[in-house]
């Protein structure tokens, strides 16, 4: 079965057109280190903020759709939403608690479900956004949050069949610990990330079911990371017609496969005032050169999860010389926003010190921004903020997000976000 486009409502949205002379991935020049991120393709060297924003940035932006993550769809011309429950005197009486069905495109298409937490008497108030693994009702016990009908993955609380369960109510509230958020005066406005895209490869359903899933693939086609980002981007176009929340002030969040997403979903939109990727590793915050032999390696991770990236990314296989950046670049493109890289000394997999290395080589282009120290001349000890404008944050213990790892994010947007 071939899906028809224009059945499917495809032909409603646009795609960013990817220049024709992009070489095969096997036919780029190798070159072993990060590419310099502020020469172009044709290697001139960029040396003003004009010239980054009308060249380098959208170049990489084009590189990154072609060669990683496929293409960025455009905007849905129409984002509508719908109130589903709310609670004014949640979290003890100090925020309220809604739920928001928001549609964005021709009615067959996926439908996000944005729960927002926002502390009481602090309007607008500064919002952290992002996708959550396992569904809303997860992160809190409230009886009204929607459990999701979509399929979840088997690892979630209570799944049965990969289908979430009342049960699963409030079990993983710990990653994204609401009330703490909330006490601290900032919102939270949060989606399970399968709403967008199911977390699993072939399977026609979510946005993927309105691309061209059988044949004729094309090898840059959007894939799920960028998928999600999209998902993280339409929440924002309900977020800023919500007068609770101050739409300069978004800070976007993911852990792990949802941090390589928030960190995508930063660069894309700068409507994200702070990007935030938690133990984003490979794929994210991690170089593709990576120099540690513990971390996850590209040419894996495009084998464990093929349908994380497109096609062309799996085909550079072992040789990540050929990529014609570095992870470096997507977080350059962020520029001047701040990033947050926080992980943890346990999680090599996620490569902490190559993060580290990736904010260096990102920071010539915050320079052009006028910011003559955007990043810690070292990787800062244990348990210490880094807050610059690239900031860093390691801590001892696991690849996990916590309580405490939201004091940093709290902490660093205090800094940027106030
Ligand atoms: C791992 C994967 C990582 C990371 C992680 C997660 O299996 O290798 O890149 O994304 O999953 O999302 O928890």
């Amino acid at each position: 079965m071939r899906l028809s486009l224009a059945s499917l409502g495809i032909l409603a949205m646009t795609t960013v057109a990817i220049p024709a002379d992009l070489p095969a991935p096997d036919k780029l020049p190798s070159v072993a280190e990060f590419p310099d991120v502020l020469a172009t393709r044709d290697g001139t060297k960029i040396t003003t903020k004009k010239d980054w924003e009308e060249r380098r940035r959208p170049e990489l932006k084009e590189l990154f759709q072609h060669y990683m993550y496929g293409r960025f769809p455009a905007k849905p011309t129409k984002v509508t939403a719908k109130v589903l429950f709310e609670d004014t005197k949640a979290f003890d009486g100090k925020g309220t608690l809604r739920e928001v069905e928001i549609t964005f495109g021709p009615p067959e298409w996926p439908k996000i479900y944005l729960l927002i937490a926002v502390p009481n008497g602090k309007a607008p108030a500064a919002c952290f956004v992002g996708p959550n693994f396992h569904g809303n009702h997860a992160l809190t016990a409230h009886d009204k949050v929607r459990i999701p009908t979509e399929w979840v993955p088997a690892s979630g609380p209570n799944v049965v069949k990969n289908k979430a369960t009342a049960e699963g109510r409030g079990k993983q509230a710990d990653t994204w610990p609401l009330q703490q958020v909330v006490e601290s005066g900032y919102a939270v406005a949060t989606f399970y990330c399968g709403d967008i895209q199911p977390d699993r490869d072939g399977v026609p359903e979510g946005m993927r079911k309105t691309m061209p899933v059988y044949k004729n693939v094309p090898l840059d086609e959007t894939a799920t990371v960028m998928w999600w980002a999209w998902g993280c981007h339409r929440a924002v176009d309900f977020l800023v017609t919500d007068k609770s929340i101050d739409a300069k002030r978004l800070a976007v969040v993911g852990h792990s496969r949802l941090g390589k997403t928030a960190l995508l979903a930063g660069a894309f939109d700068d409507r994200f005032a702070v990007v935030i990727p938690h133990q984003s590793g490979c794929g994210g915050a991690g170089p593709s050169r990576s120099k540690n032999p513990k971390a996850e390696p590209v040419k894996r991770i495009t084998t464990s999860f093929p349908h994380w990236f497109c096609a062309n990314f799996t085909a550079f296989g072992d040789d990540t010389t050929k990529i014609p950046f570095d992870q470096h670049a997507l977080v350059a493109i962020c520029a001047p926003r701040p990033v947050l890289c926080t992980n943890a000394e346990e999680d090599q997999w996620a490569n902490p010190a190559g993060q580290f290395d990736v904010l260096t080589a990102a920071a010539p282009a915050y320079k052009l921004y006028g910011d003559t120290k955007p990043v810690a001349a070292k990787m800062p000890e244990t348990g210490k903020l880094s807050d610059e404008r690239l900031g860093y944050f390691i801590r001892t213990g696991k690849h996990s997000m916590t309580p405490d790892d939201w004091k940093v994010y709290t902490q660093f947007a205090d800094k940027w976000l106030k």
